[in-house]
């Protein structure tokens, strides 16, 4: 009988043998996190949970009912395990604090807690990304400062993707491994292990829609990878669902490049870099790619406030270093 690996065991058999089991645990609390979403996920067609709340995020995004159930859901499961000093949301304006009645925990967890929820009702797959970073100071105070880390420092990052089948994919920094959820069990199973960025690789990534917002330079790489104006790039489709997670997912099992360009009338993008940008780069790098604003990488950038957007650029090395390349000529 294949051995079968649960998130829980995989996660457990590589904690340092000093650990305490704090940051084991919180690790499980996510694996909890994302059975609950994966359920009312999978129920939404049958349940009245479609539409808008009408209530308009920070964003200036109207929050459909998931985003909010995903949300509460993340805050209620992590508030009060003593595993954490502060949190933030892609959903909230501010940090959120964890409640004085609890004890505080040497951790940070920063989420976006349910990414590209547009395409809930048109049943495309959505995911969650998160990011944990340890509290910068001995008292635990649980500040903006300690949310407001360069992606590098991070101690783990990971993403749930809720598609055809609910997978797991984290990594500690040995690795990126996938756990899909049988549910039959109710289990993450161990699927994916030492998740790699294949060469060659498959797709680039992009809205190309958007084509004519784009400096000249970023529309001379696009050609590039097009193949054009006698390009030595690899032969590549284009894949774009609309949803970061599902994107970036494809991209990692196939080897690609997804890019979300600054715009002349929006310089920084539309990616966030705290709980979007910076998680995926920590993943990538793991998994042997590049992560960049298209000038720098996105793992060495501090974020100066929780909502900063950023160019994005990730996939594979040579791909994204290209980027880098024709952006940075003189326009
Ligand atoms: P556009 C979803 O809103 C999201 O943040 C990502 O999931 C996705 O990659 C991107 O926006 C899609 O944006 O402008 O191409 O529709």
């Amino acid at each position: 009988m294949t051995k079968i690996q649960t998130i829980e065991r995989f996660i457990f058999e590589r904690q340092p043998h000093t650990a305490h089991g704090e940051f084991t645990n919180l690790l499980y609390d996510i694996a909890l996190v994302a059975k609950l979403i994966a359920y009312k996920t999978n129920r939404a067609g049958l349940v009245d949970i479609l539409g808008r709340v009408g209530v308009v995020n920070v964003q200036g995004e109207s929050q459909q009912k998931l985003d909010v159930f995903a949300d509460e859901l993340i805050v209620r499961i992590c508030d009060h395990t003593g595993r954490l000093c502060v949190m933030a949301s892609e959903e909230r304006e501010d940090i959120i604090t964890i409640p004085s009645e609890y004890r505080k925990g040497a951790y940070v967890l920063v989420f976006d807690p349910l990414d590209g929820s547009s395409n809930i009702d048109v049943n495309v797959s959505i995911g969650t990304i998160f990011g944990i970073y340890r509290c910068k100071d001995w008292d635990l105070r649980g500040r903006l400062e300690d949310v407001l880390q360069p992606a590098r420092d991070l101690a783990a990052a990971g993403y749930i993707l809720f598609g055809a089948s609910t997978m797991m994919v984290y990594s500690t920094g040995q690795g990126v491994h996938g756990f899909t959820l049988d549910l039959e069990i109710g289990e993450f199973l161990l699927s994916h292990e030492n998740m790699e960025l294949p060469e060659p690789p498959a797709y680039y990534s992009v809205n190309h829609a958007y084509y004519e917002r784009w400096s000249s330079n970023v529309q001379r790489y696009v050609r590039w990878l097009q193949g054009q104006d006698g390009s030595d790039a690899p032969i590549l489709s284009s894949r774009y669902i609309g949803s970061l997670v599902a994107d970036f997912h494809r991209n990692l099992l196939r080897g690609g490049v997804f890019f979300y360009p600054a715009e002349i009338k929006k310089p920084n993008g539309k990616i966030r870099l705290l709980y979007e940008a910076g998680p995926l780069a920590f993943l990538i790098k793991q998994a042997g790619g590049y992560a960049s604003d298209g000038r720098q990488p996105i793992l060495d950038i501090t974020p100066a406030n929780l909502h900063q957007r950023v160019p994005f650029y990730i996939g594979n090395h040579s791909l994204v270093k290209r980027a880098e390349y024709f952006i940075g000529q003189d326009e």
